[in-house]
């Protein structure tokens, strides 16, 4: 069980996004003409479901808006989440977030040792080639692949999407390793049977993270360290590649099991 390849999560994992997310589904709203505006309370609830467009479908589908007085009937949903989609391109583009501490740290490391990388999220494609082209731009020189919300129809927390990237690098669950931050991505990761390391992020700090290899609020910088709120015995500054390796292929004992 040699470890072959990081299968990386995007929103909270590479970058703490959800509430450039948030901000770009409210701007759509706003320009659409809708009354709608979500606070973090909801968003956050809302989170429980995976894909944008999921999301205002269910949001529609629970009665939201209603209040407002907002026709719905004929609504685009397909166009609003494009709407979406662009203006979140804007919000990245100008700078709004950055990558979480460790990630282009760990990518850089696994990239020089050979390691296989992909991305596996359920947000969209578009998403993940704006994130390529800003703030990983010259991280990682090339990707093994890119497993996005048009990827699979069902989403995390379905394993499908980890399944269809183990197929497609033609790796078994036990060689990889996924990032994930939120205890949808887990459940998916695991449900695929991958190894996870957690990531805590904004929204996700109430979530279930059982199974779990090891918990940490980020990956570390050497000016700025982790915290391992579970796992094996750390005495760093920073997650690396050794660590990876180690926790990697230990017998599966705790994290919340
Ligand atoms: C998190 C998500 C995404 C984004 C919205 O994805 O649930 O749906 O909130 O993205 P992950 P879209 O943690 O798997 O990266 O609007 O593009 O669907
Ligand atoms: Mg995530």
């Amino acid at each position: 069980m040699t470890l072959q390849a990081l299968l990386w999560d995007v929103d909270g994992t590479i970058v703490d996004s959800e509430e450039l997310h948030r901000q770009a589904f409210n701007l759509a709203f706003a320009q659409a003409g809708l009354p709608w505006r979500w606070d973090r309370e909801e968003y956050g609830r809302l989170l429980g479901v995976a894909g944008g467009r999921e999301r205002i479908r269910h949001f529609l589908a629970a009665g939201g808006g209603a209040e407002a007085g907002s026709g719905r009937a004929g609504l685009d949903v397909a166009g609003l989440h494009r709407r979406k989609t662009a203006l979140y391109a804007g919000l990245l583009e100008s700078g709004a977030a950055g990558l979480r501490p460790g990630v282009a740290r760990l990518m850089r490391e696994a990239e020089a040792c050979g390691l296989r990388q992909a991305i596996v999220t359920t947000t969209s494609l578009p998403n993940v080639r704006t994130l390529l082209d800003t703030l990983l731009c010259g991280v990682v020189r090339s990707w093994d692949a890119l497993f996005t919300g048009e990827s699979v129809l069902a989403k995390k927390p379905a394993p499908d999407i980890y399944v269809l990237a183990l197929e497609q690098l033609g790796l078994r669950a036990s060689d990889c390793l996924a990032l994930e931050d939120s205890g949808l991505g887990l459940c998916a990761a695991r449900l695929a049977g991958v190894p996870t390391l957690v990531t805590r992020s904004q929204y996700t700090g109430g979530d279930d993270f059982c199974g779990a290899l090891a918990i940490f609020d980020h990956l570390g910088e050497p000016g700025l360290p982790c915290r391992r709120l579970f796992g094996p015995p750390f005495n760093a500054a920073c997650v690396d590649l050794g660590h990876l390796r180690t926790w990697h292929g230990q017998p599966r004992t705790g994290a919340g099991q």
